[in-house]
């Protein structure tokens, strides 16, 4: 199959799939039962994946196939087809969800197979920017404050100018007491952190020009993705807590747990990224449930054809 086919077939695999998990969960929105929204969101993506006309691999999912049913670590899904390797994130915010509070949403990754990283499921530190400025502006090698006045001067704007995104974690005190002394702007988000990367994609309409901070590795892995898509600039590091941890990221092929990953470390191939709106967000409008059937609101980003799509969809209630 050419890149482009591969592409698109890709892309409508993963748009179902987001969809699919953002129509179930959005009817959980709000009532405060996180691991309901979540596991509706699970369901109906695997659901959507079965069907589908591929011949699918989960390498980064739920968890362990002893901790997670479904879209466990290595679960096989698919009607048949080309191989591929997929990460997944059926509700990324799932606390988000229940709350009905701004940026929860549904992500999905598709790559040929060995495309994407098996990332542990640890902490990873992070650092992004969007597209357009020179390789190797930023660095997480960096103090947090070289790096927001490297951008301030790429971009040509004061620091006070550049605004950067963090979870809002005791964690990240050194780095926002850092930037505030240096006199950036810094959003503070609850949770979810793959939006936060990409917002660094879209800046004029997120306002993020930065993401710093550590959150989860699967999640670093997804936005990854995005990132490659967009063609912005990432690099992360695993952060094992305890020997255990990096006892099972050797297992997963990290031979050395502490190695700065670069973008090409986290996707090497080709991906398709793919998120939803559950909730309305800074990128998205959430699900609407209307007379006529539910509206979802997708990005789909493709780097087989360097497509980069917003699909809006009406899906007839079943
Ligand atoms: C991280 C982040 C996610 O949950 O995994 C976070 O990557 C959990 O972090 O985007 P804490 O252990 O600090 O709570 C999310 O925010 C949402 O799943």
């Amino acid at each position: 199959m050419s890149k482009h086919a591969t592409g698109l077939l890709l892309s409508q695999i993963a748009v179902a799939a987001t969809e699919a998990a953002a129509i179930a969960c959005a009817r959980l929105r709000g009532f405060g039962r996180k691991n309901d929204a979540d596991q509706a969101a699970v369901d109906a993506m695997r659901t959507s994946f079965q069907t589908a006309p591929f011949s699918g691999k989960v390498v980064i999912g739920e968890g362990e196939i002893d901790e997670a049913p479904m879209l466990y670590i290595g679960e096989e899904v698919g009607a048949g087809g080309i191989k591929v390797d997929i990460a997944v994130d059926p509700l990324e915010g799932t606390k988000l969800c229940a709350n009905d509070a701004p940026n929860a949403m549904t992500v999905v990754a598709l790559s040929l197979e060995g495309g994407l990283l098996h990332a542990p499921d640890m902490y990873m530190d992070k650092i992004a920017i969007g597209p357009g400025y020179a390789p190797g502006l930023i660095d997480l090698d960096l103090s947090p404050a070289e790096n927001v006045m490297r951008l301030a001067k790429a971009k040509g704007v004061p620091v006070s100018d550049i605004r950067a995104c963090l979870l809002d974690r005791d964690r990240h005190a050194k780095i926002i007491d850092e930037l505030r002394s240096l006199g950036a702007s810094i959003r503070l988000i609850p949770d979810g952190d793959v939006a936060g990367v990409f917002w660094t994609t879209e800046t004029t309409r997120s306002g993020i020009d930065i993401y710093f901070g550590s959150g989860g590795a699967p999640e670093g892995v997804l936005a990854a993705a995005a990132i490659r898509c967009a063609g912005g600039q990432m690099q992360g590091r695993l952060l094992p807590e305890t020997e255990a941890e990096a006892a099972r990221a050797r297992a997963m092929g990290h031979a050395d747990v502490s190695k700065k990953l670069t973008l090409d470390d986290m996707v090497p191939g080709d991906v398709v990224f793919a998120a939803s709106g559950v909730t309305d967000g800074s990128m998205f409008e959430g699900v609407r449930f209307e007379a006529g059937g539910a509206h979802v609101d997708t990005l789909v980003w493709d780097s087989f054809s360097g497509r980069r799509s917003r699909v809006r969809s009406v899906w007839p209630y079943a």
